[in-house]
């Protein structure tokens, strides 16, 4: 692909959690990196923002972080002159102002929609589709997704060799899990577990701890710790805690920098995910995962859930479909899972197969960065 001296604007609305700020971050750092673009992000939350990286100024209206130029997007929006490449994330509403700066344009922008992440059939149709006009401007759906005729999912160059790089060390591995505190115990599988509140997670726990396989459980702090303390019996739960209740010890980790939280994946023998970006990412881990899937109104999530299963089981053998399809159904109906992960377990080394494979099929893909590279390539 070739380098594009073009300058992009990518808003971002914090609507809740970190996979709005986690999945336009990503893509701003790799436009800069891998496409030669100058790269805007506009973001409305920066706090939001600084667990993701560290070294953001939360109170910088203006800062260069990567390479990319983050721009604090105040209420009060103050006019600039529109990009060539405009991305709306997830529908967001850009400014009246910044839109008008885009009709003014000499050659208007090319405007796209980053839409939400989903496996149903309908987005191959949908994506590149034009969608409304402001003025003489017009607005393109983009869609990621995991079906050929989809934009493709986020993925930058060389993660897979530096994935694999890092799971066949180790010493790497150790000296990385040290850095958090981590010391895992000697024939103890480690699991990774992100998600929302979960009503299923202590029939989860109970599975774990009554298991003739010792575990250990990574914890990042964050919105499922709740249903830990009621599990443990204890209050305030923090980063650093660790506790013991037979087979499983759970132990509570800092929420980490979004490179960081790779590594963490690579080092897990499975790990639960859930909206977006960590879901992703723990398919580009290539071991076995379980995802919680972002609620929405009408459980339309629930159409999203089974597209994924319908792609991501093909290939498995019929009890292993069928022991981790109820898993997954399990975990984001907040159900009892013991049964459930007891026949996942029978199919361990089939799992692990089969995470690979979906790994190395998903990246036989365009990445979505090269994808929309390509769609404005196409369109100038
Ligand atoms: O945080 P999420 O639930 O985000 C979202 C939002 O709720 C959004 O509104 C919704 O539409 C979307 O889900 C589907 O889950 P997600 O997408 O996985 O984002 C989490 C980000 O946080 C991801 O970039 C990884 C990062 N992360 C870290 O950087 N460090 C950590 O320790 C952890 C646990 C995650």
């Amino acid at each position: 692909m070739p380098e594009l001296n073009t300058r992009w604007d990518i808003f971002c609305t914090v609507v809740d959690n970190f996979g709005d700020i986690g999945v336009t971050w990503r893509l701003a750092r790799q436009l800069v990196a891998e496409h030669g673009a100058a790269v805007r992000l506009w973001v409305d939350d920066l706090r939001a923002f600084e667990r993701l990286c560290p070294q953001i100024d939360t109170h910088a209206a203006q800062q260069v972080q990567q390479g990319v130029e983050v721009r604090h997007w105040a209420t009060q929006w103050q006019p600039v002159e529109a990009a060539d490449v405009v991305i709306a994330a997830f529908a967001c509403q850009l400014p009246s102002a910044y839109m008008d700066a885009m009709a003014e344009r000499a050659k208007p922008p090319l405007w796209m929609n980053l839409d939400y992440l989903s496996a149903e059939e309908w987005v191959v149709g949908c994506h590149g589709l034009p969608s409304v006009k402001y003025k003489h401007v017009q607005k393109f759906f983009f869609f990621p997704g995991f079906r050929t005729g989809t934009g493709g999912l986020l993925r930058e160059q060389g993660l897979l060799q530096r994935r694999q790089a890092f799971q066949q060390d180790p010493a790497a591995q150790r000296t990385f899990l040290q850095g958090l505190g981590v010391d895992r115990a000697s024939g103890a599988q480690l699991i990774s577990l992100f998600a929302y509140e979960n009503a299923g997670l202590a029939s989860w726990l109970d599975a774990l701890a009554s298991d003739s396989t010792a575990t250990h459980l990574l914890v990042p702090e964050g919105r499922i710790l709740g249903d830990v303390e009621q599990w443990l019996g204890v209050d305030g739960l923090a980063a650093g805690a660790v506790h013991i209740r037979d087979a499983l010890t759970v132990q509570v980790l800092p929420f980490v920098r979004q490179d960081q939280y790779d590594l963490l994946l690579w080092s897990c023998d499975f790990n639960a995910v859930r909206g977006e970006d960590s879901f992703v990412r723990a398919q580009w881990a290539a071991r076995p995962m379980l995802w919680h899937i972002y609620q929405q109104e009408e459980d339309v999530h629930l159409d999203k859930l089974e597209a994924f299963l319908e792609l991501y089981l093909e290939g498995l053998s019929a009890p292993a479909r069928e022991a981790l399809g109820g898993l997954w159904r399990a975990w984001n109906a907040g159900e009892d899972m013991t049964d459930h992960w007891q026949s996942t377990r029978k199919h361990w080394p089939q799992l692990q197969k089969h995470a690979q494979a979906w790994c190395l099929e998903q990246a036989s893909q365009a990445d979505l960065a090269a994808a929309l590279v390509r769609f404005y390539v196409n369109w100038i």
